[in-house]
């Protein structure tokens, strides 16, 4: 199926949100995972989450509209090591405020790097999700730079990390269009589209 997608707004702070109507679903991950290329890929519009080539360059809250009252986020990047620490401050209170008050979201699509595997940060960020009762489902990034030997095992082993009913995992490349109809189907179920 064809999402039919379109950009709605940008938020740098709490008060820029959309309307918390509906149903949602954020992607966050490590800076450079590709999230954003995964949005792309998933919604099949090259080029709409913009791909930056500068690792934490998407420092904003992006909303997508993928249906009536029906939205894809694509949240601020972590880990990245260069940016200056009150910035990092400031995406950190306005991704809590996000988790904290957004009603429609229902759940957390989390983008890890098949080469680095789930990070501390990335735990942090399922405790989170899962703590507020969301379901989570994890895209192991980039399996095209794995053996497949690698990445089963990879695969394997986030899973036993993630041993919770309310988590799903699996392999992803954008590159090699693996995995694409399995997140489109995650999605489509959770907003109820
Ligand atoms: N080999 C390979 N590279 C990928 C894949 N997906 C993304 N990349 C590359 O990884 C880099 C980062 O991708 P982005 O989608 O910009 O990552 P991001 O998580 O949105 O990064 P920030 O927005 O900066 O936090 C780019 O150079 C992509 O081309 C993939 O499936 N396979
Ligand atoms: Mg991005």
């Amino acid at each position: 199926m064809h999402l039919n997608v379109k950009f709605l707004t940008s938020a740098a702070e709490a008060r820029q949100l959309t309307p918390d109507l509906g149903r949602e679903i954020a992607f966050a991950g490590r800076s450079n995972a590709g999230k954003s290329t995964a949005i792309n890929a998933i919604t099949q519009r090259s080029g709409l989450a913009r791909v930056s080539r500068t690792p934490g360059r998407t420092q904003l809250i992006n909303f997508f509209e993928v249906g009536a009252e029906r939205r894809l986020v694509d949240l601020p990047g972590y880990g990245f090591a260069k940016v200056p620490e009150r910035v990092r401050a400031h995406w950190l209170e306005l991704l809590q405020t996000y988790f904290d008050v957004r009603e429609s979201l229902v759940g957390l699509i989390l983008i890890v790097d098949s080469r680095r595997g789930l990070g501390a940060q990335d735990a942090a960020m399922l405790e989170w999700a899962l703590a507020r009762g969301r379901a989570a489902h994890v895209l192991l990034t980039k399996s095209d730079k794995l053996t497949r030997q690698e990445s089963l095992r990879v695969l394997r082993e986030t899973r036993e990390a993630c041993a919770d009913a309310a988590v799903s995992v699996q392999l992803f490349s954008a590159h090699a269009k693996q995995g694409i109809d399995e997140a489109r189907a995650v999605i489509e179920r959770w907003l109820e589209l």
